[in-house]
C-alpha cells in the first residue's frame, strides 16, 4: 500500500551556496532618505520630528542607522547622534517598497544651519550622506572626511509644523526624484506625489534538487532550492513530500 512520507528539510551548506549565488538584487534596488522634518514654528519646540527612509525593493532594513552630524562648523561636522532604523513595512506606493521611520524627540534634529544626516547600511558603510541649509564635511563617525550633498529645500522657525520635506516623482531610484518644499508629512506612507516604477513580485523558485517527480532521490540526500531573489526561510519552511516509498538505494 503506497504512503506518503513527510519530512522537514533544512538546507545544506549546498543549498546556502546555491542561494547565493541566485541572490543578485535586482539593479534598481536603493536605499535611501525619503522625507525628513526636523525645524517648524511650535513655540515650545519642534514637533513630529523623524527621518523617512525607503528601500526601492523592499530590502530589508536590519542594521541601517542614522548617524546625525551638528555642522556649527561646515569644514569639521560631528555627530551628536545615532539611531537603528527600525524593520518598517512594504507599502505599495505604484511599485511595491519599504518605508520605515525613524522618530526623534522634540528638537532631538538640529535646526541648521549647515547640519547632516548620514545613513550607514548593516556594514558600517555610508549609503548616504546629506545635509541641509549648507554643506559639510565630516570629521569624525561613519562619514568621516566626505563631504554632504546639500538639500535644495530647507525648513525654518516660521514652517507650518505637521509638515515636512519629500521627495517627489516617478521612478525607480534616488535620481529618479526630486526635494520638494514643504508640504503635508507623510511618514510611514507614500509621499505626496512620488510613484515607483515597477511592482516588485514574490521571489520565485528557479530550480530545486530533486526536479518534481523524480523517482530515484537518495534518503539522505541533501535537497536543494533556488530562488530569484534573496529569501529568509523560517524553519520547516519546505517539506519533501512522496507520493510512493520504495526501496533505498
Ligand atoms: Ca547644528
Ligand atoms: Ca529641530
Ligand atoms: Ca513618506
Amino acid at each position: 500500500m503506497p504512503r506518503k512520507a513527510r519530512r522537514s528539510v533544512r538546507p545544506s551548506s549546498a543549498t546556502l551556496a546555491l542561494l547565493t549565488c541566485a541572490l543578485a538584487m535586482p539593479a534598481s534596488a536603493e536605499v535611501f532618505i525619503n522625507e525628513l522634518h526636523y525645524d517648524d514654528a511650535t513655540a515650545s519646540g519642534d514637533v513630529g520630528e523623524r527621518i523617512e527612509v525607503v528601500a526601492t525593493a523592499g530590502e530589508t532594513l536590519s542594521g541601517y542607522r542614522i548617524h546625525l552630524y551638528n555642522g556649527a562648523t561646515p569644514s569639521a561636522a560631528t555627530t551628536y547622534d545615532n539611531d537603528p532604523v527600525p524593520a518598517g513595512s512594504l507599502v505599495s506606493c505604484g511599485g511595491s517598497v519599504r518605508i520605515a521611520t525613524v522618530s526623534y524627540p522634540s528638537n532631538g534634529l538640529q535646526n541648521g544651519a549647515n547640519d547632516a544626516i548620514a545613513l550607514v547600511d548593516a556594514s558600517g558603510a555610508v549609503v548616504q550622506f546629506i545635509s541641509y541649509e549648507g554643506a559639510v564635511t565630516a570629521s569624525n563617525g561613519p562619514a568621516a572626511g566626505r563631504t554632504s550633498v546639500n538639500l535644495p529645500v530647507s525648513e525654518s522657525s516660521s514652517t507650518a509644523a505637521g509638515t515636512s520635506l519629500q521627495l517627489g516623482g516617478s521612478g525607480s531610484g534616488y535620481g529618479s526624484f526630486t526635494w520638494r518644499a514643504s508640504a503635508t508629512q507623510t511618514f510611514g506612507a507614500c509621499n505626496n506625489g512620488q510613484t515607483f516604477a515597477g511592482a516588485n513580485p514574490a521571489p520565485t523558485i528557479t530550480a530545486t534538487t530533486p526536479v518534481d517527480g523524480a523517482s530515484d532521490f537518495p534518503a539522505a540526500g541533501d535537497l536543494w532550492v533556488a530562488f530569484s531573489e534573496t529569501v529568509t526561510l523560517a524553519t520547516g519552511a519546505f517539506a519533501l513530500q512522496c507520493g510512493q516509498s520504495g526501496n533505498v538505494a
